[in-house]
């Protein structure tokens, strides 16, 4: 197998004999497989891909039930094949197969992980796009660079070829999110990306209507910022800060409501806001970080409850000592809550980190287990 195509396809139902017939007019003496990815499609696609299937057996499909979105479809559609070489191209025709071979060829000769498909370069040309898309597709341009560290002049193009070694690289970091995967998969590499490019012009929609929206859009945006910021601050660092200030937050409100309204002495109004405050923390930290970050759930939820614990100590100590001593009750309160949240900080990071080393090498154990045992067995 010389090269896989995968197709995301969401309603296409009308394109499907004519996508087929094109790659295998364009793709002769080479070995190629397609891959269509769809989504189970009201209009009945999945059936018009099955039905070439079964005519063709270089034509695959992942049929997706009760999911939707065009990059994670195609993460799903490159990870199923073993070629050496991935394309990644609509199947609304819109894409010129005729350029497949020379974008494989570049890849074959050249120390390239990508090439791209563009509309902005040499022999390229946005067809007939309307005006309005190509205000957008420059716009999204612009802002790629942000987080794109390779020149490239159609970075918003959803037609490339990827070699598999580089996709397999930088699978595990990609957002999988809204439709621009390219995009996604350069800004997740941890170097300099080798690209290439081929002029091609974008062809008509015939059948069928666009899936882009305002929610593709935004999701953009995301992919963006997420990745912006992560470059700035790594994301488990914002998230773990994000908590402290959470949990400092809940502990000032709850410390002057309590003192202000109920009039309670300033130690009860202390261990009730410590209260709040880490049980604020750990719902927070529990849907925010230990379910996005994969720690093993009890070593998470046993370091989460230790460093809030401990916090809480630190907190409740300090504050009655700056109390005790005739420090003001509205500087008290919050000086020792400020101690608790850094110590608790301090504390969670390593040990959540030291937690995931050690699950890391628990799960690398029981599969080399696995890998040991003999067939029957596994
Ligand atoms: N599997 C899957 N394919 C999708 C989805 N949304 C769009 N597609 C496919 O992705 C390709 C590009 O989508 P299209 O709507 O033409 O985007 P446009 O070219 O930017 O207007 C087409 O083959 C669509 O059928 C989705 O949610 N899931
Ligand atoms: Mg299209």
């Amino acid at each position: 197998m010389q090269i896989a195509i995968v197709l995301p396809t969401f309603n296409e139902r009308e394109n499907i004999p004519h996508v087929v017939a094109r790659l295998n007019t364009a793709l002769t003496g080479l070995a190629w497989e397609a891959i269509f990815v769809d989504d189970d499609s009201p209009d009945g696609t999945a059936q018009a891909i099955a039905v070439q299937a079964q005519q063709d057996p270089k034509i695959r499909l992942v049929h997706r039930v009760g999911r939707r979105g065009l990059s994670s479809a195609c993460i799903e559609g490159m990870l199923s094949t073993d070629a050496d070489f991935i394309a990644v191209m609509d199947a609304d025709l819109q894409h010129d197969e005729t350029i497949l071979p020379q974008m494989l060829a570049r890849l074959q000769q050249d120390p390239l992980d990508v090439v791209v498909g563009t509309r902005n370069a040499k022999g390229g040309s946005m067809g007939c796009f309307r005006p309005h898309r190509v205000l957008l597709s420059q716009l999204g341009r612009a802002v790629s660079h942000v987080v794109c560290s390779c020149e490239l002049s159609d970075p918003m193009s959803g037609f490339f070829v990827v070699r598999k070694s580089y996709f397999l690289e930088v699978v595990e970091g990609l957002d999988g999110k809204g439709f621009k995967l390219l995009v996604d998969m350069l800004s997740a590499a941890k170097r300099p990306v080798r690209c290439g490019e081929v002029g091609y012009t974008f062809g008509m929609r015939r059948y069928g209507n666009s899936k882009l929206d305002t929610l593709v859009g935004l999701e953009y945006l995301h992919t963006i910022v997420n990745r912006g910021l992560s470059r700035l601050l790594p994301m488990q660092h914002t998230v773990s800060l994000l908590a402290a200030l959470f949990c400092f937050a809940a502990h000032l409100s709850v410390f002057f409501m309590t003192t202000r309204i109920t009039h309670a002495s300033f130690m009860k109004a202390q261990v009730l806001a410590t209260t709040c405050g880490v049980a604020g923390t750990i719902v927070f930290t529990h849907f925010a970080v230990l379910r996005q970050q994969r720690f093993g759930r009890l070593e998470g939820t046993s370091v989460l409850l230790f460093a809030c614990v401990l916090g809480a100590v630190i907190n409740l100590v300090f504050a009655h000592s700056l109390w005790r001593d005739g420090v003001q009750w509205y500087l008290a309160g919050p000086a020792g809550a400020l101690l608790g949240a850094t110590a608790n900080l301090l504390v969670s990071r390593p040990l959540l980190l030291a937690s995931q080393v050690l699950s890391f090498v628990g799960s690398e154990r029981s599969s080399k287990h696995l890998v040991d045992l003999p067939d029957g067995h596994r």
